[in-house]
């Protein structure tokens, strides 16, 4: 296969900051986010990049995580992250959206659109959110090494960052397998592996560590073992933390409380004290930079 791709490459500062944390062995600290001012909290919060979360992304347009919206629906809610924030978006692009062709589709448009980091899961296309019970089906590693390598030649800048995930601790499988899938992964040119498991608790993933010998970078996303520390990680060798989903979690739990008074109550007098200012919301939505003085 060739692809051809843009002949003007500049260089991405974004993902100048993904590369260069890689090859300290900086730890970088992750949030989920949908949309510019998810991304926005994210970032005045301290945190060193963002995650386009698929989960996220589907679940704002009211949908499942399963496959339902296209790769151009996700590459509009990263894109619109990546324009808000100056840290780089590591973006959730699930299989790749398909086959081969679109691994490497998905690595041109994205990388396009200026986004640092494109992640891959090694999950047949349609895949499932991971902490779904059923439907969680691998691809053969082999298969998902040749999706690896068509997105490595579609990308035009040096320093963007693919990173593999392995789905095998989610779909039951053992240390061995992973660590398997992911020496392959990196022997097709991933930058980094991100490992996944829906345990209560980090030991599979400090297993992973324990076998696998700094050979590249490990991403992890501690939702459901979440007493694992970000000093823990740091200890244990890991890269990157992803806390995917919690920024999600903590507004539907504010803002549905909130209605919930509004409606019980007949006005919103009450829940004022507690809500942000409409003055709050122009000013994380930029209002100084587009009107200065004149707002
Ligand atoms: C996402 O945020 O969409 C992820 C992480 O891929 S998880 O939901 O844990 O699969
Ligand atoms: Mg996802």
């Amino acid at each position: 296969m060739t692809i051809t791709t843009s002949s003007h490459v500049s260089t991405s500062p974004r993902a100048l900051v993904l590369r260069e944390a890689f090859e300290q062995g900086r730890l970088i600290k992750v949030a989920g986010a949908h949309d510019g001012l998810s991304g926005r909290l994210a970032e005045e919060a301290g945190f060193d990049a963002l995650w386009a979360s698929g989960l996220e992304i589907s679940a704002a347009h009211g949908l499942p995580d399963v496959s339902l919206l296209g790769m151009s629906e996700y590459l509009s809610g990263a894109s619109a992250m990546q324009q808000a924030v100056s840290i780089p978006v590591v973006a959730d692009c699930d299989t790749g959206f398909g086959g081969d062709l679109n691994a490497a589709y998905t690595m041109m448009r994205y990388e396009g659109a200026g986004i640092a980091g494109v992640c891959i899961e090694d999950k047949i296309f349609p895949k499932r959110n991971s902490f779904l019970d059923n439907g969680q089906v691998l691809l053969e590693a082999d298969e998902f090494g040749r999706k690896l390598e068509a997105a490595k030649r579609a990308q035009t800048r040096d320093e963007t960052v693919l990173i593999a995930r392995t789905e095998a601790f989610i779909a039951g499988m053992g240390v061995e397998e992973a660590l398997s899938r992911c020496h392959q992964y990196v022997d097709a040119g991933a930058d980094a592996v991100l490992v996944h498991s829906k345990l209560a608790e980090a030991s599979e993933v400090i297993s992973f560590m324990r076998e696998w010998n700094h050979r590249a970078p490990v991403v992890v996303v501690p939702t459901t073992y979440s007493a694992f520390s970000v000093q823990e990680a740091q200890a244990a060798g890991v890269s990157m933390v992803i806390y995917a989903n919690q920024g999600m979690r903590a507004s539907v739990r504010a803002v549905r409380d909130t209605w919930a008074t509004v409606i019980a109550e007949g006005s919103t007098a009450s829940v004022e004290p507690h809500i942000a200012t409409v003055k709050d919301i122009f000013s994380l939505s930029g209002i100084d930079e587009w009107l200065g003085d004149d707002k």
